[in-house]
């Protein structure tokens, strides 16, 4: 009988026995978000804006149906080159371990499997949401109620306008996952640095984001996720008459070709890409880095000893 044990990279396995920074990193934005040939590119300064903050990056994925936290550089490339490579969310990592498949790991999927490993700190792009239209459609992505129930810190820069936000916000709210803005009271929009809606909550530095962990772990009495919404300098961000105009004729597509379910995400994101001409793309990997950064600072300040 085959085992279908999680393997860390074996710099993973050291900074976890030596209580030292760890952050997580999702496959799917590199399969599925970005276009090729950048993708391995951005996935693997992903990698080092992470080291360079003083974390050890572990970006998850399956390879062969091997679950790894931590690729290494061969298997990050088949990842980002290979056709075929599935969009894993939680309900599919056992079905492609035992098919052998070669999958990416969704936000839900990283979640879940870097929490397993005691991984508490993880960074993305965007979170996946409820959709437009959700009350037809009931498409509202695993990320969310993937959130409620682990316990992972997640810093990304809010979700794509291509989802309903205020509804994503809701929805995080009777889920119970924890929302922070990072020096701001505004949900970031992705693109965009200001959604347009309110959060409670907003936090200072790494030190601060440690502090919540340090508190919901004593307390013992929160056990879901918490988001770390970091939003992009308004002179950073994506034209938003660009963002809007790209926006309407993605959604009038995505009726069109009658795109549904999995196949969403990747669809918008694509059209994104390719009607900006690059622009979205640069800001969306502008978005990745920062996050990857703040992520490292807070895995620094929440490590039990800092890194060698
Ligand atoms: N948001 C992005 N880029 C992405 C994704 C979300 O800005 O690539 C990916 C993430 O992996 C996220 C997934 O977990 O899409 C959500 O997909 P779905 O809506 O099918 O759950
Ligand atoms: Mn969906």
């Amino acid at each position: 009988m085959t085992t279908f044990h999680i393997r860390p990279g074996t710099e993973v396995v050291e900074a976890l026995r030596d209580g030292r920074p760890v952050v997580a990193l999702e496959s799917t934005i590199v399969s599925h978000g970005l276009p090729r040939p950048d993708n391995l590119r951005v996935a693997r300064q992903i990698e080092q804006t992470v080291r360079d903050a003083g974390a050890v990056p572990a970006t998850i994925g399956m390879v062969g149906g091997e679950l790894v936290v931590g690729l290494d550089d061969t298997e990050l490339t088949r990842l980002a080159t290979v056709d075929g490579v599935a969009k894993l969310s939680v309900r599919d990592l056992a079905v492609a371990a035992a098919t052998g498949a070669d999958g990416a790991t969704t936000v839900a999927a990283t979640s879940a499997v870097a929490a397993a490993v005691g991984i508490s700190v993880f960074a993305t792009g965007g979170l996946g949401g409820v959709h437009r239209e959700a009350a037809q459609t009931f498409d509202e992505s695993a990320d969310l109620v993937t959130l409620a129930r682990t316990p992972i810190t997640v810093v990304c820069a809010g979700v794509k306008s291509i989802l309903d936000v205020g509804a994503t916000l809701e929805r995080l709210e009777t889920l119970g996952v924890g929302v922070v803005g990072y020096r701001t009271r505004r949900f970031p929009g992705f693109y965009l640095t200001d959604s347009g809606f309110d959060l409670d909550w907003s936090v200072d530095s790494p030190e601060q984001v440690a502090a919540v962990l340090a508190a919901r772990e004593q307390h013992g009495v929160h056990g879901g996720g918490l988001i770390v919404a970091n939003p992009l300098p308004v002179d950073e961000q994506l034209d938003p008459a660009l963002h809007d105009r790209t926006l309407a004729e993605g959604l009038a597509r995505l009726g069109r070709d009658g795109v549904t379910g999995k196949a969403v995400t990747p669809f918008l994101l694509a059209h994104f890409h390719s009607a900006t001409e690059g622009a979205s793309l640069a800001v969306n990997v502008r978005i990745i880095l920062r996050n990857a950064d703040l992520a490292a600072r807070i895995a620094v300040a929440a490590a039990p000893r800092p890194a060698a």
